[in-house]
C-alpha cells in the first residue's frame, strides 16, 4: 500500500510541479508575451489609424488636372472669382502689385479663361474681393490702394465694362479687405485691415457710390488679414483678424449693433498671415484656419460652440505660406483647406476627416521654374476657389510669382 501511496504522492507532487510549471510558463511566459504582443498592435493600429481611416475619406488622394497657365501682370498678389460679366461662367479677377493694373479672366464655362483683360488702377494694389456692392445684381471689384491709404470700388457697368475707381479713405497701409453687414440695415459695410495702423476700418452702409460712416477697432500689430463670420450663431456678424508680428488674431463679436468694442486676444503660431472661416466639423460652428508665414504652418481653430477657441491643431507646410481658402473639394460636406506656399512651387492641399481634423498636406505642383532660377520666385502669392468648367467639383485657381495666373480643374 506503501508504493501506490507514494506514487500517488509523486503524481500529486508532479500535478502541483506541473501546476507550477504552468503557472510559472503563463505568468512568465505567455502573459508578457501576449501583452507584448497587444501592445505592439495597439502602436500599430495608432501610427497607422490615420492610414487606415483615409480609405473612408472620398477621392483619396485628390487629383487635379495639370496647370494651365495664363500671363498676368507684375507680381500679383491677390486673387478672386464671380461672376463679372453677364453669363453664368465664372470669372477671375487678379491684383498685379507692381503694375497699375488688375487683370480680368473671363471664363467660357469650360475651365478655359479668354486672356487677360487688363483695367487701370494704380500700383501696390495687394488684394481684391468681388462683391455687388451698390444692389443692381452685377459683381464689383473692391481694391486695396496700399500705399495710397485708400480703397477702391469699381462698379460694374455690364458688357466686361467698369467705371474708374472711385476711392475713399481709411487707415496706414489697408491690406485685405472683406465685405458684410455688420448693422444689418441691408446696406453693406466694407472691413479694412490697417497693416501698419494696428486697426480695421469699417466703413458703413453703402449707399448711391458713398458710405455713411466709418470706425476704426483696435487689433494687433501688423494686422494683415480679417475674416467675416457669426462665431457666436446670433445672427450678427462678428469678426477675426490675423496679427502678424503679435503671433495672435483677434475676435470682435457684434454686440448686435455692428458698433464693436470687445477685442479677444488669442495666441496662434508665428507669423499669422492669411485666415479663413468655415464650418469645419459640422456642428453648425464657424471654425477658424489661419497661415503662420514664419513657422511654415496652418493653424486650426475649432469653436467650442460658445464662440471660444481654446486651442488649436497645427499643420505643416513646408514653405512660407500667407493665402489659404477653404472649399469641399471631394463632395462629402466636409470643409478641406487650402493653402498657398509662398515659398515654393506647389499648394498645400489638406483633406478633412470629417471630423475637423485634417490629412497631411498633399502637393500639387503649381508652377515651373521657368527662368529655371533657384530664388524660389515661382511663390504661389494667392489662391481662390469656384467650379470654373460647370461639373459640380470645386476647382483652384492661384497666381504666382512669375507673374502667372493658373488654373488646376478637380479630377475627384
Ligand atoms: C472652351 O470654350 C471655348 C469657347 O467656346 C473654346 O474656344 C475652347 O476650345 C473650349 N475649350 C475646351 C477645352 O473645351
Ligand atoms: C490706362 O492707362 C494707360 C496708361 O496710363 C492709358 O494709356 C490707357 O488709355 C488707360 N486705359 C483706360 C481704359 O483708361
Ligand atoms: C442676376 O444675374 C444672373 C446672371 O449673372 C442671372 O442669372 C440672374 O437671373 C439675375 N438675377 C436677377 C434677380 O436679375
Ligand atoms: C446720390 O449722390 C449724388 C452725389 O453725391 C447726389 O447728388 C444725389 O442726390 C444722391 N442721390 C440720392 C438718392 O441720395
Ligand atoms: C519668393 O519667396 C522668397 C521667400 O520665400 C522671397 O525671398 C522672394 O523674394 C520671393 N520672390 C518673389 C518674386 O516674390
Ligand atoms: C456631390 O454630392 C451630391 C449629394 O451627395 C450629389 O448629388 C452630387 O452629384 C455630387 N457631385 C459630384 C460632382 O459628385
Ligand atoms: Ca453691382
Ligand atoms: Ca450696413
Ligand atoms: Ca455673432
Amino acid at each position: 500500500m506503501q508504493e501506490p501511496s507514494i506514487e500517488e504522492d509523486r503524481s500529486e507532487k508532479e500535478t502541483i510541479i506541473s501546476t507550477k510549471c504552468r503557472f510559472l510558463l503563463w505568468s512568465c511566459v505567455i502573459i508578457p508575451i501576449s501583452i507584448m504582443i497587444s501592445i505592439v498592435a495597439v502602436v500599430i493600429f495608432i501610427r497607422y489609424q490615420s492610414s487606415f481611416s483615409s480609405n473612408n475619406i472620398l477621392c483619396n488622394p485628390l487629383k487635379f488636372s495639370d496647370y494651365t497657365s495664363y500671363p498676368a501682370g507684375s507680381d500679383p498678389w491677390s486673387i478672386n472669382n464671380g461672376y463679372l460679366d453677364g453669363d453664368s461662367f465664372l470669372d477671375i479677377v487678379v491684383a498685379n502689385t507692381f503694375d497699375p493694373t488688375i487683370s480680368i479672366y473671363y471664363g467660357f464655362g469650360n475651365g478655359t479663361f479668354q486672356s487677360q483683360k487688363l483695367y487701370n488702377t494704380t500700383y501696390h494694389v495687394f488684394y481684391v474681393a468681388v462683391r455687388d456692392m451698390n444692389n443692381d445684381n452685377k459683381s464689383d471689384i473692391i481694391l486695396t490702394y496700399s500705399t495710397l491709404n485708400q480703397i477702391a470700388i469699381l462698379i460694374n457697368m455690364g458688357n466686361q465694362n467698369f467705371n474708374s475707381p472711385i476711392t475713399y479713405p481709411v487707415g496706414n497701409f489697408p491690406f485685405w479687405i472683406d465685405v458684410s453687414d455688420f448693422n444689418k440695415n441691408n446696406l453693406l459695410d466694407v472691413i479694412v485691415v490697417n497693416d501698419r495702423a494696428a486697426s480695421v476700418t469699417i466703413l458703413y452702409d453703402y449707399y448711391n457710390l458713398s458710405f455713411s460712416y466709418s470706425k476704426t477697432y483696435p487689433c494687433g500689430d501688423d494686422v494683415t488679414g480679417v475674416s467675416v463670420a457669426d462665431f457666436n450663431n446670433d445672427l450678427y456678424p462678428d469678426f477675426v483678424t490675423t496679427d502678424y508680428s503679435d503671433n495672435t488674431i483677434s475676435l470682435y463679436i457684434n454686440p448686435k449693433n455692428g458698433i464693436f468694442n470687445h477685442k479677444k486676444k488669442i495666441y496662434t503660431s508665428i507669423g499669422p498671415w492669411g485666415i479663413a472661416t468655415a464650418d469645419l466639423n459640422n456642428d453648425n460652428f464657424i471654425d477658424i484656419v489661419n497661415t503662420n508665414f514664419v513657422s511654415f504652418t496652418i493653424s486650426v481653430f475649432l469653436n467650442d460652440g460658445h464662440g471660444n477657441f481654446n486651442k488649436w491643431d497645427t499643420y505643416y507646410i513646408g514653405g512660407t505660406t500667407m493665402s489659404v481658402t477653404l472649399a469641399d473639394l471631394n463632395n462629402d460636406t466636409f470643409i478641406d483647406i487650402i493653402a498657398a506656399n509662398f515659398g515654393d512651387d506647389f499648394i498645400c492641399i489638406f483633406l478633412n476627416k470629417q471630423n475637423g481634423i485634417f490629412e497631411a498636406c498633399q502637393r500639387f505642383i503649381t508652377e515651373w521654374n521657368v527662368n529655371s532660377d533657384t530664388t524660389g520666385d515661382f511663390n504661389v502669392s494667392a489662391v481662390t476657389t469656384g467650379d470654373f468648367n460647370g461639373d459640380n467639383k470645386i476647382d483652384i485657381a492661384l497666381c504666382t510669382g512669375q507673374s502667372t495666373m493658373n488654373v488646376l480643374l478637380n479630377l475627384c
